[in-house]
């Protein structure tokens, strides 16, 4: 098997909630592959800084702002993209938002949020991409889950509920959209040092924690997801379909 499978060159890749942290890395490793990558994100002035960061390292990027838990900015956003970049080839449902607080007391007003953004908004954009890619009897659609999608810890359940969803929705998409050469899969991340978690990473006790919890003895870097993303958003994994890759150290393969 040559790079060749590998290789992006000419797919349009959508990638939610990419304006920073691990949705920007994932853009920038499939417009290092060759993809065209479309960058999504709520904040016009730090859309455009990222999308500015890529064209300044010689990728190809656009950005689109806009909400991808409301269904009317969704469609009339797909639509756009598709007249203006192309077919989507590649969805990555990226965009996630954390909200910790002991479980009796989520409010909810955030249970709503975080589901809305974790879950409903995977469900949106990927039903909207996904009727062109049926069209076209073509697509890949890559959905970010989380270790929450296997386990839980406290104070993260509204996270943990969308995530272990997320995953679920995944397996769903695979069952009814594999026979139209579309394949979902998902990446699950470990614990990554991300602006979501500098809460955790910052405290002591909490990066001491993960170091021991994880059998490679440390947070993973943003960088370690773009291979899994990169042989999910190309021919390398045409029949793979409703997986999750975890990347993660080891920690889900130890008590
Ligand atoms: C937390 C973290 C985790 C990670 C990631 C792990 O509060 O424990 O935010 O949820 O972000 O999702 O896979």
């Amino acid at each position: 098997m040559g790079t060749e499978w590998f290789d992006l060159t000419g797919r349009v890749a959508l990638v939610t909630g990419s304006s920073q942290g691990l949705g920007f890395t994932l853009a920038r490793g499939l417009a290092e592959a060759g993809a065209t990558v479309v960058l999504n994100g709520r904040d016009a002035e730090r859309l455009a800084g990222a999308v500015e960061r890529l064209r300044d390292a010689g990728l190809d990027a656009r950005g689109y702002v806009f909400d991808v838990t409301r269904r009317e900015d969704v469609a009339a956003a797909i639509a756009r993209i598709e007249r203006e970049a192309g077919p989507i080839d590649v969805l990555v449902n990226n965009a996630g938002i954390q909200r910790r607080a002991p479980l009796e007391q989520v409010e909810g007003a955030v249970w709503r949020e975080v589901l809305d953004t974790n879950l409903t908004a995977p469900f949106l954009v990927g039903q909207h991409v996904a009727r062109g890619m049926i069209a076209r009897r073509a697509g890949k659609i890559i959905n970010i889950c989380s270790l929450m999608s296997e386990v839980g810890r406290p104070t993260i359940a509204p996270y943990t509920a969308a995530k272990g969803g997320l995953k679920m929705l995944t397996k769903a998409m695979a069952t009814e959209w594999a026979r139209h050469n579309i394949q979902v899969n998902g990446i699950g991340p470990g614990y990554f040092k991300t602006e979501m978690n500098r809460a955790l990473f910052e405290d002591e006790q909490f990066d001491a924690w993960i170091r021991e919890r994880t059998p490679a003895r440390r947070w993973g870097a943003p960088e370690e997801l773009i291979g899994p993303a990169v042989f999910l958003a190309s021919d390398a994994s045409s029949f793979v379909s409703g997986q999750i890759i975890y990347v993660d150290g080891g920690i889900l393969a130890t008590l």
